[in-house]
């Protein structure tokens, strides 16, 4: 008599069974290293690899299976666009593949508000996308990046998390790439979007989901990036009082595409950046007023040069008016792209 012996190994089969999440690493205070662990200034930014990541948070397995590839291992101050194509090829070369169900991006903070968003635009999935990073170096006591780390996996292998565009996972709290910013230069609870909120949070490891995002993204964007090898350039200049009008003259002569105009209050110019401004536009330059307050929108105005960028802060602005002149320089279809993307 042959008796067929079945044993069920809940965890193997589980395993078999969990969402395939590949975490991309591009450096930061996430991969940060420091001498002591009260140490939470004045560390290496990007001194850990991924692998280490991975090692500190062995409790990735129970929810999905894992695979890490570094991107980068760069302070997000040192973000460069060539970087940001990179990783958006890789995304989605990685998120066309049947067996990947959603990819995580661990970053540094300080661009966190600028890399998210490109990726919200030019990311051709519905499947998730969740960047995270860490206010606390990896050798700090009570590094926030494993947990961070942990929870943006949980997102990005959940369902519910499927078509709401790129998301930005710290301190139990869920963004939108979209209106996501870092609003403190120190606090854990950083990453807010002040008048828009959170999209979700994460309690006791679930997560609940309040809304979604009303503007255009991933699948929705017209923006590709596919094969691109450099973008269009675009400064940011800032509105102060006395600002000099030479800050232009500098853009001109560097042969900008694009300026945004970091604006006093709803983007407001001076006298002489207005004149700055006509100046730059003389040279078919487009230039996008936005304001250095942060939030709030940016409403047309005939008395004042240039578009305006809706509710998109100057960084965000920045990276909307690259792709937007990947495209076109016709300023109707950029203001229409600042109206809805
Ligand atoms: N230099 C910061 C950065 O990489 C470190 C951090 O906060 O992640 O953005």
């Amino acid at each position: 008599m042959v008796v067929l012996l079945v044993v069920a190994t809940p965890f193997s089969w589980a395993a078999d069974q969990l969402p395939h999440i590949v975490i991309l690493a591009t450096g930061g205070t996430i991969a940060g290293s420091a001498a002591s662990n009260t140490q939470t200034t004045g560390y290496k930014a990007g001194a850990l690899g991924i692998e280490t990541l991975l090692s500190a948070v062995p409790e990735l397995k129970a929810i999905a299976r894992v695979d890490g590839e570094q991107i980068s291992n760069i302070g997000s101050e040192n973000m460069t666009s060539d970087v940001l194509l990179k990783l958006s090829n890789r995304v989605n070369e990685l998120l066309a593949r049947s067996d990947v169900d959603g990819v995580v991006i661990t970053h540094g903070t300080d661009t966190l508000d600028e890399s998210p968003y490109f990726l919200n635009l030019t990311v051709k999935s519905e499947k998730p996308v969740v960047f995270t990073a860490a206010m606390r170096p990896a050798t700090s006591m009570s590094a926030d990046g494993p947990m961070n780390l942990y929870n943006a996996v949980l997102v990005a292998a959940d369902k519910s998390s499927w078509g709401r565009g790129v998301m930005v996972e710290l301190n139990d709290r869920i963004g939108s790439a979209r209106f996501t910013t870092k609003s403190n230069a120190s606090s854990l609870d950083t990453f807010k979007a002040v008048e828009e909120g959170y999209l979700g949070t994460i309690v006791g490891g679930k997560i609940y989901f309040e809304t979604r995002v009303d503007k255009i993204h991933t699948t929705r964007s017209v923006f590709d990036v596919t094969g691109l090898k450099s973008l269009p350039a675009v400064d940011i200049i800032f509105g102060y009082q006395d600002d000099p009008e030479y800050m232009y003259d500098a853009a001109i002569q560097h042969k900008v595409k694009g300026i945004v105009y970091a604006g006093m209050g709803a983007g407001s110019v001076s006298k002489r950046s207005d004149a700055g401004i006509r100046k730059a536009q003389a040279k078919d330059i487009v230039v996008v007023r936005s304001s250095r307050t942060g939030s709030g929108v940016v409403p047309p105005d005939s008395n004042q040069p240039g578009l305006v960028s809706n509710s998109l802060n100057p960084a965000k602005s920045r990276i909307l008016l690259m792709l937007a002149l990947t495209k076109t320089d016709n300023p109707e279809i950029i203001q229409q792209y600042f109206n809805t993307y």
